[in-house]
């Protein structure tokens, strides 16, 4: 089954804020801010209900730049993630029940506490890239396969 989800991440150069999060699926890794798309609402909609109800902040400005899939060795789960740049916001990050923000210098982002796909799309988020891609993963989540690209639309 296809699970359709956000992931924002905001990015006022030369600083990314990630969150900690705090319990659930990824505990104990730095990523955006997102969740499942719920019924009845579309897919940016969903992208900023979940920054708010993750930071606090309401985005001014959001971009959708990645779709990137995720796939586990022998579970027949398809997470695809719609990845947003937010470029400007109102409010200020607070920490809630799953997350904890947490301004990153762009040299500095912390990869080794990050979903491994990280490493590999983050370079072309931060160059301001648009890209589609695909990762499998075996039990341990480490990546077995992926295949990334560049586009020109998304
Ligand atoms: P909840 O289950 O908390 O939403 N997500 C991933 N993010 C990255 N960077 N890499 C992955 O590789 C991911 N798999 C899922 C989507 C989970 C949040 O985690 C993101 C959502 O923003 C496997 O509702």
């Amino acid at each position: 089954m296809k699970k359709i989800m956000t992931l924002c991440v905001v990015h006022i150069h030369p600083h990314v804020l990630l969150g900690m999060k705090k319990r659930g699926f990824g505990m104990g890794r730095w990523n955006g801010f997102g969740g499942k798309v719920c019924v009845g609402e579309d897919i940016k909609e969903a992208a900023e209900r979940e920054l708010f109800e993750e930071a606090s902040i309401r985005a001014r400005d959001l971009e959708r730049v990645g779709v990137v899939n995720f796939q586990w060795e022998n579970k027949p789960d398809i997470l695809e993630v719609h990845i947003f740049r937010v470029s400007d916001f109102t409010g200020e990050p607070k920490e809630g029940e799953e997350m904890r923000p947490e301004w990153f210098s762009v040299d500095t982002i912390p990869f080794h506490k990050m979903w491994p796909d990280d490493a590999h799309w983050f370079p072309l988020f931060l160059a301001g890239k648009k890209f589609r891609g695909d990762f499998l993963f075996d039990e341990k989540n480490a990546i077995l396969k992926h295949s990334l690209f560049e586009v020109e639309y998304i």
